[in-house]
């Protein structure tokens, strides 16, 4: 892990279009030709943009992640469309919105406060939570409910190693995320589109799932503020409205929590929301997605997986479950 800036020092490097996701797309690429044997003058240009990366304040590499299903081989997503097609309805509905208007956005100080059902309640500065467990990179799928995908590389750990220290009391059996409802700095909270603050939640051993992701930081650089710097949820096999942005509280309860989305339209949005192609949306359909930079504007390509492709991983957790009624 490489931390120049601990707090909100993201920037975009000027007057040079080998950026540090550059330099991320290049190493892949690298990995696969060394994979199949035509590494060549590749290194040497791969070895100075590295030199380059590293003088980005804002740097947080991760190990990669040996967590089962945690490193899909799917082509990643520019990051340039990664960190300029959001939704993060705070700063606007628009998906253009959040990268125009995320900048005015605190993120240090920052602290995450955990409480309810804990032995050991606490609040984190958010320095501390960046060390509290060893930094992992993930290549995950999103799948948005709106028909759309991405491949990002996020940088963070998983949930459960939090969850551990906080040792939850035998009666907590979800975990409620509430996220930053700041009128100040974010301006979309003027707008009665959703009752803020933005909060999800997810029953616990949805919660302890290893592959559910805290996550700081994405294509080895701290979160852009548009993704949910400095701090959020990454839940691969749900719908990407499951994924809190800018986590602020983490409770543990022992009702299910009442979610953002739920509550506005409980009819179109259930609480496990898993991404599953036999269930439609009652206004679309869920069988296919369209894999923003890949398929094409107006057809949608790509069949979408069960639980997101992540079936194998956890498609247990919801054993005898009818996942038509429990959407
Ligand atoms: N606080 C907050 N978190 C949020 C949202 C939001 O509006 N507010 N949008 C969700 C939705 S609908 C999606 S698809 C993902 C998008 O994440 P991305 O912009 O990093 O791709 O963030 C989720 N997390
Ligand atoms: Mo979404």
């Amino acid at each position: 892990m490489l931390i120049k800036s601990s707090q909100n020092g993201f920037y975009h490097p000027h007057a040079s279009d080998i950026t540090p996701q550059a330099l991320y797309q290049s190493r892949r690429d690298l990995l696969k030709h060394l994979a199949t044997g035509v590494a060549g003058a590749a290194l040497a240009s791969w070895a100075s943009r590295e030199a380059f990366a590293q003088s980005g304040a804002a740097a947080l590499r991760g190990a990669k992640s040996g967590v089962a299903g945690a490193m899909t081989l799917d082509k990643l997503t520019e990051y340039k469309l990664a960190s300029s097609y959001n939704n993060f309805y705070e700063f606007g509905t628009d998906k253009a919105d959040p990268a125009k208007a995320a900048h005015t956005l605190k993120t240090s100080p920052w602290t995450v406060e955990v409480e309810g059902l804990v032995k050991k309640p606490a609040r984190y500065a958010l320095e501390d939570l960046l060390k509290l467990s060893a930094q992992e990179e993930r290549i995950y799928r999103l799948r948005c409910v709106e028909g759309w995908s991405m491949v990002i590389p996020w940088v963070g750990y998983s949930l459960s190693e939090l969850i551990k220290k906080v040792e939850p009391l035998g009666s907590a059996k979800y975990v409620e995320f509430v996220t930053q409802a700041d009128p100040r700095t974010m301006p979309g909270i003027g707008s009665k589109v959703l009752d803020w603050p933005y909060v999800e939640g997810l029953r616990m051993d949805e919660a302890m799932h290893p592959l559910t992701l805290l996550s700081f930081g994405m294509y080895g650089e701290v979160l852009p503020k548009q993704n949910g710097a400095p701090v959020r949820l990454v839940v691969p096999w749900k719908y990407g409205f499951k994924s809190g942005k800018s986590l602020v509280k983490i409770r543990f309860t022992e009702k299910q929590p009442a979610t953002a989305w739920n509550r506005t339209a409980p009819g179109e949005y259930g609480f496990f929301s898993n991404v599953n192609p036999d269930v439609d949306h009652p206004r679309w359909s869920q069988a296919t997605e369209r894999r923003i930079g890949e398929d094409g504007l107006f057809a949608k390509k790509r069949k979408t997986l069960m639980f997101n492709g992540y079936e194998a991983q956890v498609g247990q957790l919801y054993a005898g479950m009818d996942l038509k009624k429990l959407f």
